[in-house]
């Protein structure tokens, strides 16, 4: 089934927030931030913008009626600055104007007036002063101490990986609007429409009934709209609140970039102990996540970081420690793996330095110690799959790994200022909120009478194709055809409490969710039939928009079955809600079960590296991924394809740039690089790994928003082996991202 949006996209036809008609009378608004990374507030002199035709009205910390406070997950960060600055980029006040000229007018105006406190940047120092944003979490199996003891090898190393941009082609943005009764409708940019709503509510002392947030579709999102989509659309409704007009706030691209939280870089160190036959007995960590200054999602991002340790491996002794360090930086937030691939890049680069130090294939590390079904994570949980294996060895059987080596060496040989490199990446991945208590999902479902229907959902459309996959599930649940099906914008007033759509779990939750909301019409769609035909319900169905008695078509179609049942005056409506089983985890072990499956996959990268630049190419990805039994291939690659490409990007050009000040260097796409079609590798191939599918998945059909990105990885290491090829002396050091300058250094070094 094709993609329900492509037609209206690719005529630019789809609406986004900046599209929707304005009503008459609607303001604009911009924020004022913070030039300072850490500061006393002296004051803020607002003298200059006095006589500035069309200002509206500035507002600070002052004017917020409700609670001063938009922190998620802790109460630590306010909306407005109040006495003190803590990064630059924190918004402190807001403008309203006619237009936007005169805003920026306007802000070009406003002087604050601070004195500098200490700036912190650097995780290691923030925590050597004891800054965390929360208290450390460790995450334990089997006893490192005694298991280092038995080890025939033991290496330490250090391992770091940047920060990364989102670059969500639709920036920022919300469009607040006054409704009766002090009421106010937000249409937001968000991935969280209940956490906008509940956010709204608190900063402006109103109940959640009185704010209805609502959200077409989102132009890319990739974590950055989890959680900080909503300081935007909060302070777009502080302004409805205070003038009772329409107000929309977009941000620019630059101040997109300037004040929005970014992944999360780290910096850690491990110590990695193999016995003889090269099997990891032992794997110590500490993990420095550079937070940012407030927690934002950190502490939930922390979590995932410990789950992911072992990457696909099995270690029976681990020991991973995790600190969140407060920093003057923006606060760092959920981007696309939420921590797991900084965690798998830790794990990568240990068994990277354990292969060149024992001078063996990194591949044969990997391999020995791929998680086999009945294996036990170090959380508890049981390894219930062999596709770790099985993905390798299909994608060996594919492409045989060692072949793949040889002809790499030979065009070693006979390249002088070209070598190519390969590195194999597998991945494993925990399908699930970490927050037990965040699977859960609803779906309202109406039979209109003339037989359409209407689904919504707390899905929120990010261009992932979650609406397709609805549809899919919504027509597969009725019988009927897809073109039936019309998905409603996700909006709270029809379907409250909804959890981010977020942790690759949307089609999931909100498709079974949907499952149920179906079940239920069939059940009185089944009786009515059942009875006007004088048949049992056990062997009727419906096939394709008709009914049948067992294999026998009657003349009772669709639509007259459902004006039957409403003139027999039946609910044509459900809501169904879904709360993923089994799951469970418990804190003050560190132990339980928290995913409901995990996603495997092998990928193989080759690159390779003109050694007169230090410039890269990549001429092909292959890979084998465990989509379950895709319910959308074309979706689903779509998918894999996407995250690939960012994770490439993470780990080779994107580079994030602050200096010591806390001021971004990378501020711009002149600056900032991100990966574009030359970039993209030669070929990438992907290959459905065979199997069952999984019962868990909605239709047994695998969460493939994220895993996939963490395949990107393999592109740093295969990068350090072309290195290699070409200077002997070379060793890594393992901080990502490789970009072209670190190759250079690295062709003619002896680090980089
Ligand atoms: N968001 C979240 C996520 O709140 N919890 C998670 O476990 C998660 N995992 C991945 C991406 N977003
Ligand atoms: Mo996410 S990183 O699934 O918002």
């Amino acid at each position: 089934m094709k993609n329900i949006d492509s037609g209206g996209h690719v005529r630019g036809e789809s609406i986004y927030v900046d599209d929707l008609p304005e009503l008459n009378g609607t303001l604009v608004a911009l924020p004022f931030f913070s030039d300072s990374a850490h500061g006393k507030v002296l004051n803020l002199d607002l003298s200059q913008t006095r006589d500035i035709p069309g200002l509206i009205g500035i507002f600070t910390a002052e004017d917020i009626p409700g609670e001063n406070q938009i922190g998620g997950i802790l109460s630590d960060e306010p909306l407005l600055a109040e006495e003190e600055v803590h990064f630059r980029g924190q918004p402190v006040a807001l403008i309203v104007a006619e237009d936007i000229p005169t805003a920026r007018k306007v802000r070009s105006r406003i002087v604050m007036n601070t004195e500098a406190l200490e700036v912190i940047t650097d995780p290691r120092i923030a925590k050597s002063r004891g800054q965390l944003l929360f208290p450390p979490r460790t995450f334990e199996i089997g006893d490192v101490e005694s298991g280092f003891k038995k080890c025939t090898h033991v290496f330490k190393g250090r391992a770091d990986s940047g920060g990364q941009e989102h670059l969500y082609i639709e920036t920022q943005g919300a469009y607040a609007i006054p409704m009766e009764n002090g009421n106010i409708k937000i249409h937001s940019s968000t991935q969280g429409p209940t956490i906008v709503q509940k956010t709204v509510a608190k900063v402006l002392g109103m109940a959640m009934h009185q704010v209805e947030v609502d959200v077409t579709r989102l132009g890319g999102a990739f974590g950055g709209k989890e959680d900080q989509a909503t300081a935007w659309a909060v302070l777009a409704a502080l302004a409805v609140k205070k003038l009772n007009r329409p107000v929309k706030l977009i941000l620019e691209r630059q101040d997109d970039m300037y004040a929005t939280g970014k992944r999360h870089p780290y910096s850690s160190d491990f110590t990695i102990g193999l016995d003889k036959d090269l099997k990891i007995q032992c794997f110590e960590v500490e993990y420095y996540q550079n937070g940012g200054a407030a927690a934002d999602l950190s502490p939930a991002i922390m979590e995932r970081t410990l789950f992911h340790v072992t990457n696909a491996y099995c270690i029976p002794h681990v020991k991973a420690t995790a600190y969140s360090c407060k920093t003057n930086l923006v606060p760092f937030t959920a981007f696309r793996g939420f921590g797991g691939p900084q965690a798998m890049f830790v794990m990568e680069s240990a068994i990277a330095l354990a292969a060149e130090r024992l001078n063996v294939d990194k591949k044969r590390i990997q391999h020995q110690n791929l998680l086999k079904n009945g294996d036990k994570f170090h959380y508890g949980q049981l390894c219930r799959s062999d596709n770790a294996v099985l993905s390798w060895t299909e994608l060996d059987k594919i492409r045989p790994m060692d072949i793949e080596c040889k002809a790499i060496d030979t065009f070693n040989q006979q390249n002088v200022f070209k070598k190519r490199g390969m590195a194999v990446m597998p991945i494993c991945f925990g399908i699930s909120f970490t927050n037990t208590s965040m699977n859960q999902a609803r779906s309202m479902v109406h039979i209109y009478q003339d037989g359409s229907v209407s689904v919504s959902t707390g899905a929120i459309e990010m261009g992932q194709g979650v609406n397709t996959k609805l549809t899919q599930v919504a027509a597969w649940s009725l019988n009927i055809f897809p073109s039936r099906v019309r998905m409603e914008t996700t909006n709270t007033t029809r379907v409250a409490n909804t959890s981010p759509t977020a942790a690759s779990s949307g089609s999931d939750l909100n498709g079974k969710a949907t499952q149920l909301a179906c079940k239920e019409i069939m059940a009185t769609l089944m009786q009515t039939a059942s009875a006007y035909l004088g048949a049992s319900i056990q062997k009727l169905s419906i096939r394709d928009e008709w009914v049948y008695i067992s294999d026998k078509k009657t003349n009772l179609y669709w639509n007259e079955l459902v004006k039957i049942a409403f003139l027999e005056r039946k609910q044509l409506s459900a809501i169904g809600h879904y709360a993923t089983p089994e799951i469970h985890f418990d804190k003050r072990i560190e132990k339980g079960h928290p995913f409901a499956y995990h996603v495997f996959g092998t990928s193989l990268t080759v690159v390779e590296v003109d050694c007169l630049t230090g410039m890269y190419k990549i001429p092909k990805v292959e890979l084998v991924h465990d989509f379950g039994k895709s319910m959308n291939t074309e979706i689903d690659k779509g998918q894999v394809e996407g995250a690939l490409m960012q994770g490439i990007g993470w780990m080779t050009v994107e580079e994030l740039k602050y200096d010591v000040e806390g001021r971004l260097l990378s501020d711009s796409l002149s600056k900032y690089k991100v990966p574009d079609i030359y970039m993209a590798p030669g070929k990438v191939e992907i290959f459905p790994l065979q199997t069952d599918g999984e019962p868990m998945a909605i239709l047994r059909s695998k969460a493939v928003g994220e895993p996939p990105l963490m395949y990107g990885i393999g592109t740093y290491f295969a990068l350090a082996e072309a290195i290699k090829a070409f200077n002997p002396k070379y060793r890594p050091i393992y901080d990502a991202p490789m970009t072209p300058e670190k190759v250079l250094m690295g062709l003619y070094g002896r680090q980089g």
